[in-house]
């Protein structure tokens, strides 16, 4: 029938190579699920930015919301179409601390203990948000619940889940799944999925 050969020939468009796609919308995670308490929780933006600044959740308020439209890829190769995340702008917090010529990389850090390392470029873009809604509903505990970030046009692991800050940086180091061989960039596009064997034991100094 036409119709399902649209939808193939759409699909080869759509779908990155080497991905699956599913319906349902899989839980993926290291360790166990935090409970952030919004009262409490806030993001810290430090590094090269102008004006570092701790956002508390009514900060966070403030600043202007965005609706993404997106299907999201994971590395270990399932795909789901037409998410819509609803949170806060990404370029909004940009803004708001400015970032400084040497800002080139991101380390965002979220709970428990997870960091993944983005480009700035990647970071810096329109559709991205701090998503607290995804159709409609406020982001179950699973899927990153009550705040997590969507890059959506990288590799899933990429997006954050119950983050706790964005750090600006010069040089890139590897974040987590990165230390484990995951790619720097991740891009599902050209299948970044592993990076270098010897980024698993490059390691950074303390934080600052
Ligand atoms: N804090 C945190 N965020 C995380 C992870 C994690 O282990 N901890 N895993 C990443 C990985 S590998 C994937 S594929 C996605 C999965 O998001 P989902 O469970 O909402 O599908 O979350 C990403 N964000
Ligand atoms: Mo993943």
């Amino acid at each position: 029938m036409t119709d399902r050969m649209d939808l193939r020939t759409q699909d080869r468009e759509r779908l990155p190579p080497g991905q699956i796609l599913t319906q349902k919308w899989p839980v993926l995670h290291y360790g166990h699920i935090p409970s952030l308490n919004l009262e409490r929780w806030t993001l810290e933006v430090t590094g090269a930015v102008e004006r570092p600044q701790s956002f508390t959740w009514k900060d966070l308020e403030a600043l202007p919301t965005i609706e993404t439209l997106c299907d999201i890829h994971c590395v270990t190769r399932w795909s789901r179409y037409d998410n819509t995340f609803r949170g806060i702008s990404v370029r909004a917090i940009l803004a708001q601390v400015g970032l400084r010529p040497e800002a080139k990389f991101v380390m965002v850090h979220a709970a428990p203990d997870y960091t993944t390392n983005v480009p700035i470029e990647d970071v810096d873009r329109d559709g991205n948000l701090l998503a607290t809604h995804h159709n409609g509903a406020p982001l179950t505990p699973e899927h990153g619940g009550p705040i997590r970030l969507v890059i959506p046009h990288l590799y899933f692991w990429k997006s954050a889940k119950w983050i706790t800050g964005l750090e600006f940086i010069d040089e890139d180091y590897p974040g987590f799944w990165e230390q484990n061989g995951y790619h720097m960039r991740g891009d599902p596009w050209s299948e970044q999925r592993y990076g270098r064997p010897d980024y698993t034991r490059m390691r950074r100094g303390p934080r600052r």
